[in-house]
């Protein structure tokens, strides 16, 4: 704690170390525009149709936000098979296979597909490669939501690349007929390299037509780097499920800063990580709630750090409509 002065009107009489202490926020951090259009349709649906709801898979994958929404009434599974015939289920942000689609129509459900229009984006890039008769190499993590529900869009066209490792193993039918796609919340620096080490091999290689990094991952990440340098420990804030908030923490570490660890929230900080830390950084993954980050500024402040000092390296402002089946059924209600 820092020491205050008991004179009115002085300012607190700080220790020479702490006078030397800084806390960097890293902005933009936090909630994306597909993240906070998922747990709306989460939040809207559960006052439209009442409890339960059942969503297949995490909504997005944050702890505190799953068991929020459990706490309103959101009942989320694993598969299809577990949702009663007939009852509404929610898709996560991170989209879902055709076969996923068709699993819900046997069982008869009403669907709301929360899936972020940036992966929709991806889907539909993967669809016209596949048509186009490409070999289509997806980088990203295997058994990751996302990339299950993308290469479910073309099975027998997409192979799945980790990264450069995996590169020579790469058997294509026709190398001049080779495309790459990506997962959204990759490293942008990890991802250059791999596209480079395949490029190598296929020199007629075919790029998406846009960033399959989305802006929200690219946005966290150049902020992040903006401060690891400065920074003796960044805190992450995040689940440990979620891949973007994960590759901060790398990308922090890549970037220079002295040491960076994830937590959920300020209960898993170690006070043994903040020995001898004079500056430290602060950011958040895009599934993650604003108040655990107030959390951990609350926990630092505890600790004699002084206020956070907002590092801004970029500016965002878009915004998704929710999904148009839950925007048909809100209207109805109005009108009813
Ligand atoms: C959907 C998509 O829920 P997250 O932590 O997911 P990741 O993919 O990073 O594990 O973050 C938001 C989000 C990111 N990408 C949601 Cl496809
Ligand atoms: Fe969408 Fe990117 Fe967020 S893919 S859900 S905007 S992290």
């Amino acid at each position: 704690m820092a020491a205050m002065s008991t004179d009115v009107g002085m300012p607190p009489v700080l220790t020479p170390d702490e006078a030397e202490r800084a806390v960097l926020l890293a902005a933009p951090r936090g909630y994306c525009a597909g993240v906070d259009r998922a747990v709306v349709t989460v939040e809207q649906a559960l006052d439209l149709y009442g409890a339960p709801v059942y969503v297949r898979k995490q909504i997005v994958h944050n702890k505190h936000v799953v068991s929020d929404l459990e706490a309103r009434g959101a009942v989320f599974v694993e598969e299809i098979e577990e949702v009663p015939t007939g009852a509404t289920v929610v898709f996560s942000a991170h989209g879902v296979s055709p076969e996923v689609h068709r699993e819900a129509a046997e069982r008869d459900l009403k669907t709301i597909d929360a899936t972020c229009p940036l992966v929709t984006k991806v889907h539909h890039e993967a669809k016209r490669f596949a048509n186009d008769d490409y070999d289509i190499l997806l980088i990203g993590h295997a058994g990751h939501e996302e990339v299950e529900g993308t290469a479910g869009e073309a099975p027998e066209h997409i192979q799945l690349v980790e990264g450069p490792a995996d590169v020579e193993h790469i058997v294509v039918r026709d190398p001049a007929k080779v495309a790459w796609l990506s997962q959204t919340t990759l490293s942008v620096d990890e991802t250059l390299e791999t596209v480079a080490a395949i490029r190598e091999r296929f020199p007629q290689l075919l790029d998406p037509p846009s960033d399959d990094i989305c802006y929200a991952t690219q946005n966290r990440q150049l902020a992040v780097k903006e401060i690891a340098g400065r920074s003796d420990l960044v805190i992450v804030v995040g689940s440990g499920n979620s891949s973007n908030s994960v590759r901060l923490v790398e990308v922090a570490l890549e970037a220079g800063a002295g040491a960076a660890y994830r937590v959920d929230d300020a209960s898993e900080i170690d006070d043994a990580w903040l020995d001898g830390v004079r500056t430290v950084s602060v950011t958040s993954g895009a599934s993650v709630p604003e108040a655990l980050v107030q959390g951990v500024l609350t926990l630092l402040a505890e600790r004699g750090y002084p206020d956070a000092e907002a590092v801004h390296s970029a500016e965002e402002s878009l915004i998704f409509a929710l999904p148009k089946e839950l925007r048909r059924d809100l209207k109805a209600a109005q009108q009813a």
